[in-house]
């Protein structure tokens, strides 16, 4: 077994976008498990726009990561020395284990992962928290039901792809944003929106937007924010649902962008615009974890995963998030399966 853990720290704190030099590689000794502990390898990382707001010096709805302590991040390994009766050897586990190598841990938040049910991989993705996210956003926050428009942002990514499928197996009409011609494709040819446009390229989103959804919009999963939001919220129907997942454009601002105030709109429709936190959900996570499995298993959503090789790449994954390098979920490969 290797004797080095390698660990990818938070050098300092990022003004604006972050940058490679935020982050450091440090190696330590691989520790070794206590009693009703457990060492983990890390097979696969993830890496999550909800990062940004950890490398702050500001309290959240989650503490800041400390300067010089390990990112972190979501995790799927296998146990490789165990000392806990039930976590053995060799185990598939999911945890909040951060960006290195070799974790120890308890047991607590870490779950067990079927490999035979699913890659392992999906345990990050479709079968993990960005799924629970599309799932309780759309139909708990957004309540959305059959015959009803529904605008997705980031709409190829690994959150956004997953409430546009869930949205047109509920039998609404879909309809979604992305960033390049090659994502607005993959809507419209595999995942079965309804339409779909690339905002790089579209110099009116509201206008493309007004075109798209000529009965306006009922449900609005919101991943990204600023512009597109706004040109949204033009089109709210009486009693509209905004469901705000994530806020992508904002999260390298370094001061809060004034927009339109379009807040009168919402008196005008009743509209509801609601924040979440898919955390809150965990109660339910049952729930969803079994719809989206079955879904999964019949065929009717797919998912795509973009996967970079090596613990060294990961910091680069990140900040990738923020250009659209992404097709749905974006992943690090740390060790072979
Ligand atoms: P993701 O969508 O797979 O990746 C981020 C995507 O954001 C990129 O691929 C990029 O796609 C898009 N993007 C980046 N900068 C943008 C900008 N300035 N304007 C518009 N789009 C931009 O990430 P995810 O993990 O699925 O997360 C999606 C959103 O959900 C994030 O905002 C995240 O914070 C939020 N989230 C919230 C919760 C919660 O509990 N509330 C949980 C998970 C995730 P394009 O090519 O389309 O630009
Ligand atoms: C969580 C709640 C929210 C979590 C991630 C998020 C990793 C993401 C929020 C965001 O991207 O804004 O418990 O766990």
């Amino acid at each position: 077994m290797a004797r080095v853990n390698r660990q990818i720290l938070l050098r300092a704190r990022p003004r604006g976008l972050p940058k490679l030099s935020d982050f450091e590689m440090r190696e330590s000794p691989v520790p070794v498990p206590d009693d009703r502990e457990f060492l983990v390898q890390a097979i696969y990382l993830s890496v999550d726009p909800y990062m940004r707001g950890r490398m702050n010096d500001r309290v959240s709805y989650a503490p800041p990561v400390a300067l010089g302590a390990v990112m972190v991040g979501g995790v799927v390994g296998r146990i490789t020395r165990s000392n806990h009766p039930d976590f053995p050897d060799g185990t598939i586990v999911e945890g909040r284990l951060g960006w290195q190598d070799y974790a120890l841990s308890d047991g607590k938040g870490v779950r067990r992962i079927d490999p035979t049910l699913a890659p392992i991989s999906t345990a990050l993705g479709v079968l993990g928290m960005p799924g629970l996210t599309a799932y309780f956003g759309l139909l708990d926050v957004g309540q959305a039901v059959a015959g009803e428009t529904v605008v997705v942002s980031g709409a190829a990514g690994a959150v956004g792809s997953l409430a546009g499928q869930i949205a047109r197996i509920k039998g609404c009409r879909v309809v979604g944003v992305a960033g390049s011609d090659a994502k607005v494709e993959w809507l419209l040819g595999e995942l079965g929106f309804d339409a779909a446009f690339n905002y790089k390229t579209e110099p009116d989103p509201a206008a493309r937007f007004r075109a798209l959804c000529p009965q306006g919009v009922d449900v609005y999963f919101d991943n990204v924010g600023g512009v597109l939001t706004d040109a949204v919220f033009s089109l709210l129907n009486v009693h509209a649902r905004v469901s705000v997942c994530g806020q992508i454009s904002q999260y390298n601002a370094e001061r809060p962008e004034l927009g339109p105030r379009l807040l009168w709109g919402l008196i005008e429709t009743r509209s509801k615009v609601q924040g979440f936190l898919v955390s809150d959900y965990a109660p339910r996570f049952k729930e969803a974890g079994a719809a989206l499995a079955a879904w999964l298993k019949a065929g009717r959503i797919q998912y795509r995963e973009t996967i970079v090789a090596g613990l060294e790449n990961a910091p680069k994954a990140f900040l990738d998030l923020f250009h659209g390098t992404n097709v749905g979920k974006q992943l690090v490969k740390v060790s072979e399966e």
